[in-house]
């Protein structure tokens, strides 16, 4: 498995609520890392992502992030995916993909 990592920022005066991420024909979802009572980190699928307004959110290493599966197999260098709104809007994005070592 591979994880995406962005930040975004939210410059209007409304907060903006991210329903899904689609990144087809590769199986991607928005995921939240959260230690559990015993201290185990557990990765959660959120119901949605709030953007405040005026404010950036980010998605890092032990955070919120993308999960990606068969990405592995991906050859080409950006990811084109989008992210869908609860009022039906949605934004196109590139990944741009890396291989870490
Ligand atoms: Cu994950």
């Amino acid at each position: 498995m591979t994880s995406g990592y962005l930040s975004i920022v939210n410059k209007s005066n409304e907060n903006i609520e991210i329903l899904s991420i689609d990144c087809s024909p590769i199986r991607a979802e928005i995921h939240e890392t959260t230690i559990n009572a015993k201290g185990l980190m557990k990765m959660t699928k959120p119901n949605s992502v709030v953007l405040e307004s005026q404010s950036s959110t980010i998605f890092v290493p032990g955070g919120k992030h993308i999960m990606f599966w068969g990405l592995n197999e991906f050859d080409s260098k950006y990811l084109p995916c989008s992210f869908s709104f609860v009022d039906g809007d949605s934004i196109n994005f590139n990944f741009l993909v890396q291989t870490r070592g």
